[in-house]
């Protein structure tokens, strides 16, 4: 059972276990308009169970193990956007940290034998840091949405050697796809580019430039996290690829793959700063290699290529009078959305 399968890793996720041969159940939550997208995109929407449950809603994710009588669980769900969990703390808090202890009670309740996974952040690190970081780097929040994770985390850790629980932290750092949400850096400056690109957009705007990530690709992060569940002993583990690179280029790759300057066309704009930033993030995946065999397939170049040119095919196909399942043709313009920044 999948929880956030409606979201990024877990349209991946699925897919991934289905080509295993998994019976495969995700959650969903009651939406005023559905996000089965993803899903869609993926062709796999006819080949999930779906369930519907809230995170908020304890006795439903009880009821959604007794449904699926799942032998692993995949806890991705969460309120993920580090940017929305300063405007909504609270809601972070309960969504983010407080569901996971209701997911590990609902599993020791229903059936301790079974094996979960909790989407751990590489966000739990923290501020501050210069070097590349692993499984025993200090942990120093800083967002309402880290300091959820970390409580998840600690949870995580709780239930497994408090009540004997096969539960696994994957402590993963950004990983990024065509399927990423709009808000998130990476894909708005894919999808910007594009549409730059098609004469259908003449600016980008952005915040920190000068953020450091360390960026892989979802489909490979995935796999990470099967192979943590079906490792011997339950443990956590960074995923990560070792390689770190700003925002700037990011924008400077992605430009340059459409035969473009970034710098015609990028502005930084203040609302898009945050009251703390991570500057740094670089991942360290021995541990993973060593024990689970795992390592990135998939690097920054490559990463920036394949999300580009499948936002520019997607315009094209846009621009043709194609309907397809797809976010962005109903996506609005981000500046007329009202966020703290822009107020103050
Ligand atoms: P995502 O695309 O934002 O997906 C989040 C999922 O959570 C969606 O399916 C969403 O459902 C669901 N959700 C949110 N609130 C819910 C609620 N109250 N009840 C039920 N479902 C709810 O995130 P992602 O990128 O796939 O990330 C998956 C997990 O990994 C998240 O926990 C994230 O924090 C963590 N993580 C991500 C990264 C990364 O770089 N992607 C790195 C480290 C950790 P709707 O579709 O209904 O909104
Ligand atoms: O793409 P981001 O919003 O991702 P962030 O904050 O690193 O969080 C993502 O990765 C985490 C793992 O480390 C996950 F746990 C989390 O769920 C999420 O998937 O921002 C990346 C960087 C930040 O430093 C941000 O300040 O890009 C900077 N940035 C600069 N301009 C921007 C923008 N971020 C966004 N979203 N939008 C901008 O215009």
């Amino acid at each position: 059972m999948i929880t956030g399968i409606t979201g990024q890793d877990g349209a991946y996720l699925a897919k991934f276990l289905l080509e295993k041969g998994y019976e495969v159940y995700g959650i969903y939550r009651r939406l005023s308009t559905p996000n089965f997208w993803r899903l869609q995109y993926l062709e796999i929407f006819d080949r999930i169970n779906l369930v519907p449950a809230d995170l908020t809603d304890e006795f439903s994710l009880l009821e959604s193990l007794k449904i699926s009588d799942a032998d692993e669980v995949y806890h991705l769900a969460a309120q993920s956007f580090v940017g929305t969990s300063f405007e909504q703390p609270t809601s972070t808090a309960h969504v983010t940290g407080v569901a996971v202890t209701s997911m590990l009670e609902a599993i020791r309740h229903y059936n301790p034998h079974i094996r979960f996974y909790q989407a751990s952040s590489s966000e739990i690190y923290g501020d501050g840091h210069t070097t590349i970081l692993n499984e025993n780097s200090p942990f120093k929040p800083s967002s309402p949405y880290a300091a959820a994770k970390l409580y998840g985390y600690w949870m995580t850790r709780i239930y497994r050697e408090g009540y004997d629980i096969f539960a696994c932290n994957g402590i993963l750092f950004n990983h990024e796809s065509p399927l990423r949400g709009l808000e998130f850096v990476t894909r708005k400056i894919s999808n910007t580019a594009a549409k730059i690109a098609l004469g259908l957009e003449d600016e980008l705007l952005l915040g920190n430039l000068d953020a450091k990530r360390d960026w892989g690709y979802a489909p490979d992060y995935v796999e990470a996290m099967h192979m943590m569940l079906q490792h011997k002993e339950p443990d956590d583990f960074v995923i990560a690829t070792a390689e770190t690179h700003t925002v700037r280029e990011f924008c400077e790759k992605s430009f340059e793959e459409l035969g473009l300057d970034w710098q015609d066309y990028v502005k930084v704009d203040k609302r898009f700063f945050r009251p703390l930033d991570v500057n740094y993030l670089c991942g360290d995946y021995s541990k993973a290699r060593e024990n689970l065999g795992w390592q990135p397939k998939t690097k920054f170049e490559e990463l920036v290529k394949i999300m580009v040119r499948e936002d520019l095919e997607r315009w094209e196909r846009w621009q043709n009078g194609e309907k397809f399942p797809w976010d962005a043709s109903n996506y609005p313009d981000e500046t007329k959305l009202i966020t703290r920044a822009l107020r103050s």
